[in-house]
Formats: C-alpha cells, structure tokens, sequence
C-alpha cells in the first residue's frame, strides 16, 4: 500500500513569508509546524527536500510600522524578521532555507519575474480606479465593499471579508492580464485535483473560477509608496507587494539561474486567508511567466480566540514562546496538529491543550513506553524475544495465548503507516493523530488484558508468553514513534532511543517492517539492550 518514492521529483515545501508589521503569534507558528510536519515526514521517505520560510518586508504597512516605531524601515524589518526566526527555531521548525523580500537576491529575482511577464505581453500600463484595503494590501470590486463604522463611530467603508478599512484610489499604474487566464486555471484544476487540499478549498477556488477575473493592478505610484521594489525601467512606479512577495518561492531555489529542479516539487502550505493569491492569482503569474504549476496547496484554517480570529489587530494573540515554555515544544506542536482541524477555524483554549497533552501524551503515550520499559516488567533492559507458539498466525489457529483482539491490534498497527501517510498527504494530520492515538489505547489494552505482571517468569512458558506480550508491544512503540517523529520530534527522539533503535533505523520504511517475527522473518531489535532511561516521556502539565 505504500507507494515508493523515490523516483519521485525533490520536495519543496514553503510557509507563507510573514508580514514584519507584527510580532510572530501562534497562527503563524501554526503554519509553520504543518509545514516542518510535512518536510520531516518526506524527509522520513528518504526523499531530497527543502523548506523554506521568511518573512515579507515590503508595503505600505510595513512602511508605516516603521515610521510608527520611530525606525529605519530595513533595520525595523531585520529586527522583526529576527524575532520570527528566533521562534521557529525554539519550536523546532526545521526549515533548510529563509528569505527575506528585502534580499538582493529577491529583487534580482523580483525583477526578471517582471520583465518576463512583460515581454511576454501580459504586463500593459493602465489606470485603476476603485476601492484599496492597506492591511490587506488588496484591490476590491464594489461587491466585496461594505459600510462600516470606525474606532470613532465615523461611517466608512470597509472589505467584506476582513473588515478593514478601504479607500477610493485613482492613480495609473500596470495592469497584469488576469482575465486571460480564467479557463487555464479551470483547466489545471480539473486535471489535478489534488492541487490544492483539502478537497473543501479545491471546490471554492472552482467555484471563485466562475466569475470572470477582472485584469489585476500590479504596481503602485512611486509617491505613494516608496517602500518596495520599482518596476524595472520605470522608477515612478513599485511593483505591488504581492507580486514581489509571491516570488519568494522561487527566489528561495535560484530563480532565475537555476531553479528548475526544485521548482518541479514545490508545495505550498498556505492559511485560508490568503487563498485568492495563491490558488488564483500566483498559478496566473506563472502561467505567465512560463513556469510550472505548484504541485499542491496545502490550506488551513484559523485559530480563534473566544470565537474571533487570532489577530493583533483585535489584540487576542497567543504567543507561542510563552505557550512553548509552559506546554513544552512538543506539547504545542502535538496540540496544533492534534486539534487543528484544516477545514474549520479552531478555537484555542490553554484548557484544551493541558487535558489534550495530560492524557495522550503522557498518560496513554508515555504509560505505554513506561510499562514496556520498567526495570520491573523488563529487569535485563533488554528488546526481549517473540516466541511465535505463544502467538501463532491467525492462518494457523489460535491455539497460542493471543486472542482474536490482539490479531485485531496486530492488523490495525500493520495499516497505521499507509493511514498516516494518507491523512499526511491530505493535511489531515489531525487524522493521523487520531489513528496513531487509537492505536496506543489498543497496545494499553493489549498489555492491560494479558496483565504480564501476574506472571511467574521462573516458568518457562509464562517467561516466554510474557516476553512475546513485551516484545509485541514494543514493537508497536517503535511504530507510533517513528510515524510520530514529523509532529513530536523530541518525544519521538526519546521513545526510539530508550528502545535501543538508532538513528538509522528511523525511516519511514522502518515501520513498514512491523512485528517482522510474526511474519516468520528476523527481528534485528531482539535481545538488543535497551537505550538509557531518561525519565517521564511526558510530565503531566498542571492547570492554571
Ligand atoms: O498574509 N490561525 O502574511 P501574514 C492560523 N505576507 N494561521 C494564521 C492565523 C490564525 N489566526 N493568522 C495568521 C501574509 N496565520 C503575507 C503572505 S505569502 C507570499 C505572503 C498564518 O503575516 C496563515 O498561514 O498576514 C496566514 O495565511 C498567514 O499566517 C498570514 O501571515
């Protein structure tokens, strides 16, 4: 059932770049770990891959955030930017690449990007005249406008869907020919249609696909923003900030020298916010430009605090270093994944995430490691022996001491590699949790039933059956722990290493190889010692 990869193209996974204007909060985090969950898990599949994160460092926002804090805008990026990078390394965010739109090598790249699509007639100067939201850094059509009312009670208008402020703007400017564009995409879509997951988003975008695309506004007078890129050979013009911010992607693998193999297997993890731009809007770019089409969006939803999107606008973020230093790295890693649901928003509660972790990590999880590896169950701190008549094949009877619910367990951990890597391909990592979760429960309920404690190992055959009952479930342990390692890293880390597997017995490959004696073939784990005990797998975390 699993497929081998390794003839596959290189994996390329990408976060969104973040906008400077605001401290990195949980929503962004969150984002970044489905990214490193997907990065570690091919990485598993011994495949060559790449991650890239970064931040977007452009627009009049960020301009303006600049001049609020009293500071120079590259130096107020480059602190910010810094702070982003400070947490996805403290939430073991694995990402091999980061970029930041303030790079030479990106306006290099931002440049040629241009040029091409304006050689390639796809780029004409015009006029715009309409409704523009700053904070979205956005061009509306008069359906997506609606009255509002500001922080003074003052009428104005504002976008449909993020509630911000717009503004009527007249100026000229270049217009990228999106129209032209409306049945390639229809067309891409239809033939691929895992291009954007889960299945959920891929509808909306056909459905968005319905209405004709108007051409799309892609630079700004120079006068009124200054901070940013200027279009080549028009310095009274800046090219608008998501043009310039989308070709991070490919500025990360050496566009325009030398980024074709990469770019072949570029996948993109994006929240649903910013779904237009990436499933409409970018494809459009590089369809344009000549380029190969992304190989998947991958789209998520948001958190919420108390029903509202976690915004600092709206003042209700969660810091994730904070959170990070209360639940453990892992802790909130595991939470994420656990609980966020890709297709509906989430709302976060500190609750949640210590009844979350208190009882499937430490209880079910770290029991289960615990009772396997207790100098009291397993005085030699060995790997111990299977003995196959204690458990024979459901083909040959069940004349042993195994009963059919622990064929069952057998057979549900056998599937668990194929089931995770289903729901990792689909963004439903919060599936997979579940699975690998149930699972756990099946392995306490296993060792529960046979209550190895009770017997008298100085009988040969009770030594033997209570070996297998240790045997059988660590090797379900060392299955949860190597399907775990994308999400928990560090507890996987543990739990492998206190089996005595090693490093290089950590692929993905390697879980496919499951209770390999029961299959009549060598077990290389068996009568291996132990790796050192280090303790809890997971301390239970107290409420506040
Ligand atoms: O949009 N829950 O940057 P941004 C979950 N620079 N994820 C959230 C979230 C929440 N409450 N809030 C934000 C930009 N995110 C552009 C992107 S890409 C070429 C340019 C995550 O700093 C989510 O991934 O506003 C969302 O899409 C992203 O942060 C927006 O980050």
């Amino acid at each position: 059932t699993t497929k081998r990869l390794s003839q596959a193209p290189p994996y390329y996974v990408t976060t969104p770049i973040f906008y400077v204007n605001a401290a990195p909060h949980l929503g962004h985090v969150h984002s970044a770990v489905i990214a490193d969950c997907l990065y570690r898990y091919r990485t598993l599949q011994g495949l060559g891959c790449r991650f890239a994160t970064g931040t977007d460092e452009h627009g009049l926002k960020i301009q303006q955030a600049a001049a609020a804090a009293g500071k120079d805008p590259l130096d107020f990026c480059t602190e910010v930017s810094s702070r982003f990078k400070e947490v996805f390394r403290s939430c073991s965010v694995s990402y091999t690449d980061y970029v930041r739109t303030t790079e030479d090598r990106h306006r290099r790249a931002v440049e040629h990007f241009w040029t091409v699509l304006l050689n390639n007639g796809f780029i004409y100067k015009g006029s715009y005249e309409g409704w523009y939201s700053t904070p979205d850094e956005s061009f509306l059509t008069p359906t997506q406008v609606t009255e509002g009312t500001d922080s003074l009670g003052r009428e104005i208008k504002v976008s449909t869907e993020s509630g911000h402020k717009v503004e009527w703007m007249k100026e000229d400017n270049y217009l990228f020919r999106l129209s032209d564009f409306r049945t390639e995409l229809q067309d891409w879509l239809k033939a691929n249609p895992k291009a954007i997951q889960p299945e959920r988003f891929y509808h909306l975008v056909l459905q968005w696909l319905e209405n004709d695309l108007p051409d799309l506004s892609v630079s700004r007078q120079r006068s009124r923003l200054q901070w940013g890129i200027p279009v080549p050979r028009d310095p009274e013009q800046t090219i608008y900030v998501w043009l310039d911010a989308l070709v991070n992607y490919l500025t990360v693998v050496g566009y325009p020298e030398k980024h074709s193999q990469w770019w072949s297997g570029v996948h993109h993890v994006v929240g649903k916010d910013i779904l237009k731009f990436h499933a409409i809007y970018w494809p459009a770019f590089l369809l344009a430009a000549g380029l190969p089409l992304p190989q998947a969006i991958y789209v998520h939803s948001h958190w919420t605090v108390q029903g509202k999107k976690m915004s600092k606008s709206l003042g209700n973020v969660i810091d994730p270093l904070e959170r990070s230093h209360t639940f453990t790295v892992d802790g909130l890693r595991y939470f994420l994944l656990r609980q966020g649901v890709p297709d509906t928003d989430c709302d976060y509660d500190d609750d949640k995430v210590v009844k979350l972790c208190n009882s499937e990590l430490a209880d079910s999880l770290g029991g289960l490691l615990n009772r396997c590896t207790a100098p009291s169950l397993n005085p030699e701190q060995v790997y111990p022996q299977f003995c196959d008549t204690s458990f024979p094949k459901v083909s040959e009877g069940l004349s042993g001491r195994a009963v059919l619910e622990d064929h069952k367990m057998v057979r549900a951990v056998s599937e668990l590699p194929a089931v995770v890597m289903e729901n990792f391909e689909n963004l439903h990592v919060y599936k997979a949790l579940e699975a690998i979760s149930r699972c756990v429960r099946l392995t306490n309920g296993f060792i529960q039933r046979h209550a190895p404690w009770k017997l008298n190992c100085s009988e040969p055959k009770d030594r033997l059956w209570h070996d297998t009952i240790l045997h059988v479930s660590m090797e379900c342990l060392r299955v949860y722990g190597i399907l775990l390692q994308p999400v928990v890293p560090g507890l996987a880390d543990k739990i492998l290493s206190r089996l005595g597997v090693r490093p290089g017995e950590r692929s993905w490959d390697h879980a496919l190889d499951f209770l390999s004696k029961h299959e009549g073939r060598d077990c290389p784990y068996e009568g291996r010692a132990l790796g050192a005990d280090t303790g809890v797998l997971f301390n239970r975390l107290e409420r506040n």
